[in-house]
């Protein structure tokens, strides 16, 4: 946004790829930060990613990268024991240090920049292509949760407070809604009484941590389709990547997006809000793909709150949009003003599928207990 190619190769200099700064381009689809390709002279792959944190959102970002040196040192330390399905490839994307040796660069400015490794040969998609590649985003959720499994809570910082807590985003919307005028429009309307008719039930997952049914692990916080790296040769799942929100929470959390953004085979993005739906096939091939890595670590209580998570997520996304768009936009990037209404109808319209289909949701999460 703004920044001349000579101020990005600037910045890029400032770490220590291993080879020189040929190029630096905009890359991906993220939200909220701005990231950057970095084309290299050498280095391990001729590649590497740079990224601006979005200071509005990540108030302390010097905490992102401790949880991702906490998560290195563990993989590291854990290495011998962790178990990575024999024949496959796995890689986890690593800091990249400033030249002076630091985890982080912060420009003139005050933006605040890191750097990873590029992981080579794969790449992500914005929506899932078959059933295969469901099963490989799963596989790749799991994988990851067991390699995170045994790394303690308390290592982890909280780097975005309340994120996934679905009863502060129902607090702030009410503030904004408080505090705002808005747009009359049917598709307002539609929001509104779709949040006022769920919003009892959105403290689901709280209650069930405050009964002590469901307790913190470490946990992604945004294992979305776009967010897994398929292989180009092999077409599995090499990698998770966008460690942003590698933090304390639930793994309900990250199961219930990885199922809202991968069931939607239209997409987040779509306009075509009467045909979003939320596919079952997809389901089964997801939660197949993950119970595969992740079925050890999970407890009868843990499978009785999956139906409730991919339904939550869905509906909290949706919140997040909307009050985002009654805000005037300030968290998510947007391409004009009604972009994030847009977007919280896509959820709310999957979620209205979900209901609609929770017999035979609930029945696939039992079968493949
Ligand atoms: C944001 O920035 P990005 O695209 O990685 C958001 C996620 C949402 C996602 C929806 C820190 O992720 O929570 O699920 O958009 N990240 C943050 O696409 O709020
Ligand atoms: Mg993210």
């Amino acid at each position: 946004m703004g920044e001349n190619l000579t101020a990005l190769i600037a910045v890029a200099a400032a770490f220590d790829f291993g080879g020189k700064v040929l190029n630096v381009q905009r890359y991906g689809s993220g939200n909220v930060n701005d990231t950057f390709l970095v084309t290299l002279d050498g280095g391990s792959s001729n590649k590497a990613i740079l990224q601006r944190v979005n200071r509005q959102v990540f108030r302390r970002p010097e905490l992102i990268i401790l949880n991702m040196r906490a998560l290195m040192d563990h993989l590291r330390a854990t290495a011998a024991r962790q178990t990575i399905t024999a024949g496959r490839r796995w890689e986890t994307p690593d800091i990249v240090p400033t030249r002076d040796g630091a985890d982080y660069f912060v420009d003139g400015a005050g933006g605040f920049w890191r750097a990873t490794t590029f992981i080579a040969g794969a790449q992500t998609y914005n929506t899932v292509q078959s059933c295969h590649h469901a099963e490989e985003v799963g596989y790749a959720l799991g994988q990851f949760h067991s390699l995170i499994s045994d790394l303690p809570v308390e290592k982890l910082h909280d780097t975005l407070e309340g994120f996934h807590i679905t009863p502060r985003y129902l607090a702030h919307y009410d503030e904004v809604l408080a505090g705002n005028g808005y747009k009359p429009s049917p598709e307002v309307h539609y929001a509104l009484n779709f949040v006022a008719q769920r919003r009892r039930w959105a403290a689901v997952l709280e209650d069930a941590v405050a009964r002590g049914e469901l307790t913190p692990h470490p946990i992604h916080g945004d294992p979305k389709v776009d967010n897994v790296m398929i292989d180009d040769d092999t077409g599995q799942a090499v990698s998770l990547i966008d460690l942003d929100t590698l933090k304390p929470g639930l793994v309900h959390y990250d199961i219930g997006d990885c199922l809202r953004s991968c069931c939607n085979p239209l997409g987040e993005e779509t306009d075509a809000f009467d045909e979003v739906k939320f596919e079952t096939d997809l389901c089964a091939a997801i939660l197949k793909g993950y119970l595969s890595q992740a079925r050890h670590f999970l407890n009868g209580k843990d499978y009785e709150h999956i139906y409730n998570a991919v339904r939550l997520i869905a509906f909290e996304l949706g919140l997040r949009f909307f009050t985002d768009y009654l805000e005037g936009n300030v968290y998510f990037k947007t391409k004009d003003t009604e972009h994030n209404l847009r977007r919280a109808l896509v959820q709310f319209r999957l979620m209205e599928s979900i209901e609609a289909q929770a017999d035979a949701i609930q029945a696939i999460i039992h079968d493949q207990q």
